[in-house]
């Protein structure tokens, strides 16, 4: 232990996707948080521009959850998953299979985005195993893409310093971005050019051999990457493509999942439905970890043969439908249903798009993208220093009071979907002042 002084008092703590050293020479505390704002340990308020890290879709400190938490852990604070069950997982997997878009009626509980993905991909391998089509074992993903850090997640994902340092599993490979910023700039609404990259899909099928590809995962909107929108028509070739081959399309909606663009998931925003689909993060607000995948009867229906006594699928975590974090989850799917925050952003596009629009003329700024309730401002880099301005500028942000997002020379905004638009401006012009004091 190293407890002498407040600096110390740091050290133990070793902070994840932070340079710690450098955060620890100034760091940045929050202590409270309620609404649209959290409180620094110096007492400002900052307004919370990236819903937490794009999880508190309902705003902060809602008295619903909490209760339910509470009541949750002095009633059945824990309970074993295996071969063992409690009443709310069955009631949080039903009532995701009911807001679930097509045949998506078939749930798994994690603790996770990452444990989502990692159980996608399993699923995946496993359903080819099942209907005799062991062959296929690849597992195709996407330049750019994020998918969590397990060893599953790093191998499909496309973030070069996610990657790295970490062996990727054997038999996977990339589908190249959709980004496109000489033909793209300041689209309006989703990119026009570009729906012919889903057909890079069909290469790695002439490449690999369709009978060695498991599944293909995409976010519908990437989002760590710096929010890349798909270009019109994209996700729909994508599907058919897919299905033509006998390869499941996975879509991660980590993000874009329970109503971050005005629908309650993407592939309802998109008309575009998945075999496999990831969720974390919006599912309890952020308040209690969890995720969960949802997969079509198919996929489910597949594996559920052998002798009824058999363990059909050999997966699953201490933590999978947790029954505070099924607490958790249910009290918020009742307030985003009361408060019609699934479609919320969608109500709101409009006032954002035009928002964030008018910093379009701002210093450094080169495309501006948004959708429902994210946006993404991309700036040129500084010299020789890339990352180096939108890093300054989330710190001049934060200091005075907005926080936002940074990857690379990307500002991501994503803020809860309780934002009215009185707040919208106030974020857009401290963002803009930011952008003008920028060098
Ligand atoms: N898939 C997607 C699409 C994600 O965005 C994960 C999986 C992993 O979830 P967990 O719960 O394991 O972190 C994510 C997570 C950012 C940021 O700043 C985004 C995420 C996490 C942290 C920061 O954009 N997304």
């Amino acid at each position: 232990m190293s407890m002498n002084s407040p600096q110390a008092m740091l050290d133990a703590y070793w902070m994840p996707f932070t340079a710690n050293r450098q955060f620890k020479a100034a760091p940045r505390l929050l202590v409270q948080a309620s609404g649209m704002f959290y409180r620094s340990d110096d007492g400002r308020e900052i307004l919370d521009g990236t819903a937490g890290l794009w999880c508190v879709n309902a705003g902060h400190g809602r008295e619903e959850i909490a209760a339910a938490v509470g009541n949750q852990l002095r009633e059945l604070d824990y309970a074993p998953s295996f071969q063992m069950g409690h009443p709310l997982a069955f009631e949080i997997s039903e009532r995701l299979a009911d807001l679930a878009p097509g045949e998506l009626g078939r749930v798994f509980l994690t603790g996770s985005g990452s444990e989502s993905v990692d159980t996608a991909l399993k699923i995946a391998l496993a359903y080819q195993r099942s209907i005799g089509q062991g062959t296929r074992t690849r597992l195709i993903g996407r330049e750019r893409g994020y998918h969590g850090v397990g060893f599953g997640g790093i191998s499909v994902g496309g973030i070069l310093n996610n990657r790295r340092a970490f062996p990727s599993l054997p038999g996977t490979d990339h589908l190249r971005h959709t980004h496109d910023l000489a033909r793209n700039a300041f689209s309006e609404s989703l990119p026009v050019h570009g729906e012919e990259l889903a057909d890079d899909l069909e290469r790695l099928v002439q490449l690999h051999g369709a009978e060695t590809i498991a599944a293909v995962i995409v976010e519908p909107v990437a989002g760590s990457t710096g929010v890349l929108l798909p270009p019109k028509g994209y996700l729909e070739r994508l599907r058919n493509i897919a299905t033509r081959h006998g390869i499941l399309l996975i879509f991660d909606e980590v993000i874009t999942g329970f109503g971050r663009l005005g629908r309650p998931f993407a592939a309802d925003y998109f008309g575009v439905v998945p075999d496999i689909m990831t969720v974390a993060k919006g599912l309890t607000n952020g308040a209690v970890p969890m995720g969960a995948v949802l997969a079509t009867h198919a996929v489910h229906d597949a594996l559920m043969h052998g002798a009824e006594s058999a363990i059909e699928l050999f997966h699953g975590y201490t933590y999978s439908g947790h029954p505070v974090a099924c607490a958790a989850a249910l009290a918020t799917l009742d307030i985003y249903a009361r408060e019609n925050l699934l479609t919320r952003a969608g109500d709101l596009a409009g006032t954002w798009e035009m928002a964030i629009g008018e910093l379009r003329a701002a210093p450094h700024v080169i495309d501006i993208r948004t959708i429902g309730l994210v946006a993404g401002i991309e700036l040129a880099p500084r010299d020789g220093a890339p990352g180096a301005r939108a890093h300054d500028i989330f710190v001049d942000c934060f200091q005075r009071g907005l926080l936002t997002r940074v990857t690379g020379d990307i500002i991501a905004l994503s803020p809860p979907l309780i934002i009215d638009p009185e707040l919208i401006s106030t974020m857009v012009s401290m963002l803009g002042d930011a952008l003008a004091r920028a060098d």
